[in-house]
């Protein structure tokens, strides 16, 4: 299986992550990517490849003007204003107040933003772009004929929406690798979220419509991020009525439990008669993962490559999550491998 990558992903290199009243070193960061990476070459999965350069046209097709004309400037415009530190939300518009864009700094990241875990420096911007790129370069391949390509992304996409950061998230690369397929005439294109954390910004582009199938596995947002979307009662709405489907676990799922639902969910791939299938990859769900719940093991990850191998389908992986950085390389490269039939 080939793996694109771009090495621009250590442009975002934030130091902060708001977390529990400290700023702290962030989970996403880039040793992530290349440990990933590493993994790839050491077990030999196949050509890694640079990606191509596909411009902001396609972001737009998932992503408003405003959010990428935003997040292109928010750097400058935060230093501009003489802020000392990098650029966090902190404000929002609360119920009863006015969901509407104000010129200053502080209330536009408030504006496009769904948390404060999220800063933004120098590079996030060239990072983001690069991630996208890598996701679409992935998705031509497999339009070109491969039959499954690893989209070695970073930043993570799925929490971002089409007017929103947060969740370590800018530009939702598995919506835009979507939307690709569609523009490029695959009728039904379905995405199967198996990150731990819902795929908040995924469900929400594709909420009103029935030709973007959207299925996510994760821990309850009762308990975890992205704590106000993401629970079994979302099924779509007008036209996306029946083409949304969460699935829900609590701490300490097993893959005994999980997989159950991962079964569930290629079904209702099947039954949907996808042409197309992209995978937002997160391996967070792993049993040592530092800010999830799930239990799952690495032997497991070869299982869930080799179940999805099973529906048949041009198939595209955008890396998401994934905090144990020792591990993350053997987890992810082992989907990729038990999709290739190893056992
Ligand atoms: C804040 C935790 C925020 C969780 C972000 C989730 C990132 C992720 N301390 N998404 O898939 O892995
Ligand atoms: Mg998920
Ligand atoms: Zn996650």
């Amino acid at each position: 299986m080939k793996t694109v990558f771009s090495p621009l992903h250590n442009r975002r290199d934030v130091k902060t992550e708001l977390d529990g009243g400290l700023l702290i070193a962030p989970h996403e960061k880039p040793s992530r990517a290349e440990t990933i990476l590493a993994r790839v070459k050491s077990q030999a999965l196949g050509e890694i490849v640079e990606p191509e350069e596909f411009g902001l046209e396609p972001i737009k097709r998932v992503h408003t003007d405003n959010y990428v004309e935003f997040l292109e400037n928010c750097w400058q415009e935060w230093q501009s204003d003489g802020k000392q530190g990098e650029a966090i939300p902190v404000f929002w518009a609360g119920r009863g107040m006015r969901h509407r864009e104000p010129k200053d700094i502080d209330g536009r990241l408030g504006y496009y933003s769904m948390g404060a875990d999220t800063s933004i420096s120098d590079g996030t911007w060239e990072a983001a772009c690069a991630s996208v790129n890598v996701a679409l370069t992935g998705q031509k391949l497999v339009a070109g004929g491969e039959r499954a390509v690893f989209a070695l992304c970073r930043p993570p996409g799925h929490h971002a929406h089409a007017d929103l950061f947060g969740g370590y998230c800018f530009f939702n690369n598995a919506a835009i690798a979507a939307q690709a397929f569609r523009d490029q005439g695959y009728e039904r294109v379905a995405v199967l979220d198996v990150d731990f954390h819902h795929g908040n910004g995924t469900q929400s582009i594709f909420y009103h419509r029935n030709d973007v199938l959207t299925i996510s596995l994760h821990g309850d947002p009762d308990l975890v991020f992205p704590h106000f979307l993401g629970f079994e009662d979302e099924t779509g709405e007008g036209e996306g009525e029946g083409y949304n489907l969460n699935i829900v676990y609590p701490p300490g799922t097993p893959f005994s439990v999980w997989r159950q639902g991962l079964e569930t969910a290629c079904r209702r791939i099947a039954d949907f008669g996808a042409d197309a299938l992209v995978v937002p990859l997160g391996v967070d769900t792993f049993e040592d993962d530092p800010i999830s719940f799930f239990k799952l093991t690495s032997p497991d990850y070869l299982t869930l490559g080799q179940r999805l191998a099973q529906l048949g389908l041009p198939t595209l992986f955008t890396m998401e999550g994934g905090y144990d950085v020792d591990a993350i390389g053997v987890n992810a490269v082992n989907v990729m491998q038990g999709f290739e039939g190893k056992a």
